[in-house]
Parts: structure tokens; sequence; C-alpha cells
């Protein structure tokens, strides 16, 4: 990661670990968000003191149900915002990193519009392919000029 992750993208590993494993250990999250431990245990302790997680000792962190719905959603963002780059025809390449340099800064109701716009594309197929015409058109005039 390229800059500092936040607090929501502890949340959101943390999340994902345990979805995976069953819980997350500070070398786990160290490892996944490519920060020192020490960064972890800072940030851990804070999480803790704000009741997202609790620790357990010999297993490591498990989210709190407070915690455990936070990260929920902002899996299900994440996921959403992935989806939507998709749809909008972003070069495969490019999907993660722009999901993560923009999913903090959108409103929740950003986030819901955005899904608004998914669920359209989804529920016809024509749609995706008109979308993808209007792009082919732009890249051969692109060429062009
Ligand atoms: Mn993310």
């Amino acid at each position: 990661m390229a800059t500092t992750p936040s607090m929501e993208d502890y949340i959101e590993r943390i999340y994902l670990l345990i979805e995976d494993k069953g819980y997350a250990r500070v070398s786990d999250i160290a490892e996944a968000l490519e920060v020192h431990p020490s960064s972890v245990t800072k940030m851990v302790q804070k999480l803790d003191k704000d009741k997202y997680l609790v620790y357990e000792k010999y297993r490591g962190f498990t989210l709190t149900p407070k915690g455990n719905k936070l990260g929920k959603r902002l899996v299900y963002r994440h996921e959403l915002l992935e989806q939507f780059l998709n749809v909008i025809g972003v070069d495969k390449e490019n999907i993660y990193v722009d999901v993560e340099g923009i999913e903090h800064h959108l409103s929740w109701n950003a986030i819901d519009r955005i899904g608004d716009l998914c669920q359209f594309f989804e529920e016809d197929k024509n749609r995706i392919n008109e979308l993808r015409q209007i792009q082919q058109k732009n890249e051969s005039e692109n060429e062009q000029s």
C-alpha cells in the first residue's frame, strides 16, 4: 500500500482475515497491509479502545459486533466499487489500486447511488453493450485525432 492505511483499511483487512481463518494476528495484519508490526499494535490498541475488536489470548483479534458490522460494510463497499469500475470499462489492472484510492472518500449516499447504477447495468445486459459501443466509438475517434 502506497499510503498509510487508515482505520477503515485495518477493519476491512481484519474482517477479511477473520472470514478466512477465524482470527487475525498482528503479523497477518502487518503483512496484508505492508506495514510494520508496531504500527499494527498502535492501531489495534485504538480499535480496542473504541470497541471495534477484542484481543483473545493465544488466538489474536476478533471483531466485536460493532466491528463486524462495520467490516462487513467496508468489504461490501470495496467489492461494489470494483464492480462499478468493471461496469464502466476501467482496465482490469487499474481496478484494485483505483478502488483503494477512492473508497474512503465517498459518502454512503454516493455508494448507494453507485449500487443503483450497477443494478441498472446488471438488469439488462443490452445496457452494457450500448455503453461499450459508445466507448469503442470514442476510442476510434481519439485514434483519428
Ligand atoms: Mn479496500
